[in-house]
């Protein structure tokens, strides 16, 4: 079997690659239901950037962002929901979430109580304050102690699908992002299925800077999206989360026929 396709859909104004795209329900469910034609199997609902420096949401707005799209989208897929609010969480799976993406790692217990799917995801900080000079001794003994610990908490609070994700760019420099990639096997076998998530993050277009040296702008990081996403896919990931969904598709499809073939 392939690695999973989780497939981006931010019905935010402000989110750093599609913010503003899909505020409007109708255009969110076009653009989940295109993501499902292209082979997604998991979208990811999420209603408030994590963007360094994104703008907090109420939990009234944040609700009416998500709930409509997902309510609509999960006749057709499996919808996450990308959400650190138990409130939103909650409201998600009775609208229809049988996944809860979270990247606060904190909100197992709605996961337990309503019995579907966690992630726990690993964060430095918060949003506002996580590129704040990032350090570590030993970011990936940090990151894997951290994802692990959470993963058990859940899993003996109940929750029978727990993922752990090291949370690229979220208090991560370039070089700790490359780090915790090339480490991802440490992260496989623990019992908890692996995912990461690259898609479009600042660090690939600081890997293909433009002539002046800036970033790659958000729409020039395919490359760099994808080749990351492989790597963790061949690593173990289990799935990846992403925006451009049929490149990845037929990446994770590679992959999937390349296990076979060494089977
Ligand atoms: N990255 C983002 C958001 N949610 N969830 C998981 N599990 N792993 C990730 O790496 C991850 C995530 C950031 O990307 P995006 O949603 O595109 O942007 P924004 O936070 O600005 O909405």
């Amino acid at each position: 079997m392939r690695p999973l396709v989780m497939g981006v859909l931010n019905v935010t104004p402000d989110s750093f690659s599609d913010g503003g795209l899909y505020l409007d329900p109708q255009r969110a469910l076009e653009r989940g239901l295109q993501m499902v034609a292209e082979g997604a199997d998991v979208i990811d609902v999420g209603g408030e950037s994590s963007r360094p420096g994104a703008e907090p949401v109420s939990e009234a707005d944040e609700c009416r962002r998500v709930l409509p799209v997902i309510e609509a989208l999960s006749a057709h897929v499996r919808v996450s929901v990308d959400t650190v609010k138990p409130v939103v969480a909650e409201a998600a799976v009775a609208a229809g979430a049988t996944l809860v993406n979270d990247i606060s790692a904190t909100l197992w217990p709605v996961a337990a109580s309503h019995g579907v799917g966690w992630v726990a995801m690993h964060m430095r900080g918060t949003p506002a304050t996580m590129q704040d000079d990032p350090r570590y001794v030993d970011v990936v003994a940090e990151v894997r102690s951290f994802v692990l610990a959470r993963a058990r908490e859940a899993s003996e609070a109940g929750v029978s699908e727990v993922w752990i994700d090291p949370g690229i760019g979220f208090g991560k420099t370039g070089a700790q992002n490359l780090s915790l990639l090339h480490h991802l096997p440490e992260l496989v076998g623990h019992g908890f299925s692996l995912m990461v998530g690259t898609s479009r993050k600042t660090f690939l277009g600081r890997l293909a800077p433009t002539a002046d040296g800036q970033p790659a702008p958000v729409e020039d990081r395919l490359a760099g999206s994808l080749s990351t996403a492989t790597w963790a896919m061949l690593a173990g990931a289990a799935m990846v989360r992403v925006h451009d969904v049929a490149p990845t598709v037929q990446a994770a499809t590679l992959v999937g026929q390349t296990r076979l073939v060494s089977a």
